[in-house]
């Protein structure tokens, strides 16, 4: 990129300090380009691999403690480019809850999405709607609504956690709120959102405003695996192949407002067509084994792995055996880009 040289070098940095005086400045010649003709993103394309990821969950599932005021035990995945944070916008941690624990009751502005990786017998109430949580089950934990964990069964459990801290960050707008009992009372139907809509393809008949949040709040595997199975019929998507984005019921736009939630099935041997996008991604590995190419880097991935995807890369996936299906669960801030004007994607081939 050629930058234009400025003439005026001296005189910028002369009146720099009587500007800085009066909380002012002019552009000066040491500052780096303001606009960039195509996004330069901090972060780093990043595996992280499923027999690393059980050792450290065992030590911190050892070692730390979970206390009263909203603590959680949490494995953060970190990105090396970026001050925090799995991408720019959100955070991507495993948490893991022992048998008869109790994450107690907390709320925040963040919007938070759980997708339950191993185990069961652990259950969430959010806003005192009480859901039980199983392998494959996404529950959502919308803005400000309270939420806490128990751990009824006798296994560790672990889940994919996903909150869109860096967003909210940046926009200086984090509340959070404890609270002094560890679980919040339930309310007298304590499953009333997938009552009304977890079918997915029916709603009762009186007509309720539009609330501001998802008034669905859990998405059970079996619906889900088997609507993927459904669409597995259907001509597939090149870049992703069989995929489906978790919906609201109401709305038919994302689940959440910021984040996207897709589940995916990348056929025996099938090579996707490349492609990048503004969005960043975290896929988690369900099942099957693959190998996702990103700006040239190669991750061959299996089950339990996760890897993220940082904005406007290049990436494509590979499903390396010949005969069983990949299954994968995607995360992305592709929802909150929309909504900004700032989505743009294009194929690899692209001139642009
Ligand atoms: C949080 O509130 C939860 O409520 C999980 O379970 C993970 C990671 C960072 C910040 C807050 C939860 C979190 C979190």
């Amino acid at each position: 990129m050629t930058e234009a040289v400025m003439t005026d070098s001296a005189q910028r940095a002369a009146i720099a300090d009587e500007l800085d005086q009066h909380n002012c400045r002019v552009a000066q010649p040491t500052d780096g380009p303001l606009f960039t003709r195509t996004p330069q993103s901090a972060m780093q394309a990043a595996h992280w691999k499923a027999r690393d990821l059980e050792r450290l969950l065992d030590k911190i599932g050892a070692n730390l403690k979970l206390e009263a005021g909203g603590q959680r035990r949490t494995l953060r995945l970190a990105n090396r480019g970026l001050p925090f944070g799995t991408t720019p916008t959100f955070w991507a941690s495993i948490q893991v809850i022992l048998p008869g624990e109790i994450a107690t009751a907390h709320r925040h502005t963040a919007s938070a999405l759980r997708f339950i990786m191993k185990g069961r017998g652990a259950d969430t109430i959010v806003d005192g709607e009480r859901y039980e949580m199983n392998e494959g089950d996404l529950v959502l934990t919308p803005s400000w609504t309270w939420h806490d964990h128990e751990h009824k069964g006798d296994e560790p459990m672990i889940w994919l956690d996903v909150l869109d801290i860096s967003l909210v960050r940046s926009m200086h707008a984090t509340f959070f709120e404890g609270s002094e009992a560890p679980r919040q009372p339930l309310a007298p139907l304590p499953d009333r959102s997938y009552r009304m809509y977890g079918s997915g393809i029916m709603k009762p008949l009186a007509d309720t405003p539009v609330p501001d949040i998802n008034p669905l709040l859990v998405y059970t595997a079996e619906r889900s695996q088997e609507a993927l199975r459904l669409a597995s019929a259907l001509p597939p998507d090149p870049y992703d192949d069989t995929a489906l984005e978790y919906l609201n019921p109401l709305t038919g736009g994302p689940a959440m407002p910021t984040i996207g939630t897709v589940l995916q099935s990348l056929r025996p041997g099938v090579h996707t067509k490349a492609h990048r996008h503004t969005g960043s991604v975290v896929y988690y590995v369900m099942r099957g084994m693959g190998t996702t190419i990103v700006d040239g880097a190669h991750f061959d991935w299996g089950a339990g792995d996760f890897m993220a995807i940082p904005p406007w890369a290049v990436h494509e996936h590979i499903n390396r055996s010949a005969d069983t299906p990949a299954m994968l669960f995607q995360v992305n801030d592709i929802p909150a880009l929309k909504k900004l004007g700032l989505y743009r994607e294009e194929p690899a081939d692209a001139q642009i």
